[in-house]
């Protein structure tokens, strides 16, 4: 009986591969005695199950909140940091130098007449003291003051009488001049002292100032 199915089936498949042999791609098993041709190919299978589940995601809010903390924590230590540079500039510029805002203010505690004071700040690469307001102003006044001597500042009116300028050509936008000040006394005076009050005056630029420059 099973040798009488096996040939029902043979019949079968040669009957399936005679239908449609034009498309068909057969591999002979070498390994069988059986020639077994290859029928139309099957339906494609169900779709597999689900994977498993993947790894929890960072949890947004959460991350944002730590990152606020930190950042608050940083510029605390930022403001910290900021305070000790600003004191110890003080202690190391003391009684010397200032700073007033970016600007730096600072004598050798040398003297020297007007030319001689531009040529001392430009070659250690700064410019003659010349004050944009009065904070800066003060800053001078009090490092003369340390100094017990009256500055030059870097203002004068050489190329036009009567007009005070800085040394690169700008105009005063800031002035503190003492009253009745500039009178170009003797018809000479071209240059800009400070007072210990801090008033203006100005005068002779052959006169010896105490140097301040400015960075
Ligand atoms: C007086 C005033 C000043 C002037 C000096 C010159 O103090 O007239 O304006 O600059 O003398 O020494
Ligand atoms: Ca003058
Ligand atoms: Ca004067």
């Amino acid at each position: 009986m099973h040798f009488h199915a096996f040939h029902i089936l043979l019949l079968g498949m040669s009957l399936v591969q005679e239908y449609n042999s034009s498309q068909c791609t057969c591999e002979e098993k070498t390994n069988t005695c059986t020639f077994i041709p290859c029928g139309m190919p099957g339906s494609n299978g169900l779709p597999g199950r689900d994977g498993k589940e993947g790894p929890k995601g960072e949890n947004g809010e959460l991350e944002l909140d730590h990152l606020k903390t930190q950042l608050r924590e940083l510029q605390a230590q930022l403001k910290n940091l900021q305070a000790t540079v600003s004191k110890a500039q003080k202690v190391l510029l003391f009684p010397n130098g200032m700073t007033v805002g970016e600007k730096i203010f600072k004598t050798e505690g040398s003297e020297g007449n007007f030319e001689t004071s531009k040529a001392v700040c430009s070659q250690a690469g700064g410019l003659l003291a010349s004050p944009r307001n009065s904070a800066e102003n003060s800053a001078i006044q009090q490092i003369a003051a340390w100094h017990k001597k009256m500055p030059f500042l870097g203002i004068n009116d050489i190329q036009t009488e009567g007009t005070f300028k800085h040394l690169n050509g700008e105009a005063l936008g800031y002035s503190n001049w003492a009253s009745n000040e500039p009178n170009n006394s003797e018809g000479i005076e071209d240059c800009v002292e400070v007072h210990s009050s801090g008033k203006w005056n100005d005068k002779s630029c052959g006169e010896k100032r105490l140097i301040i420059c400015e960075y």
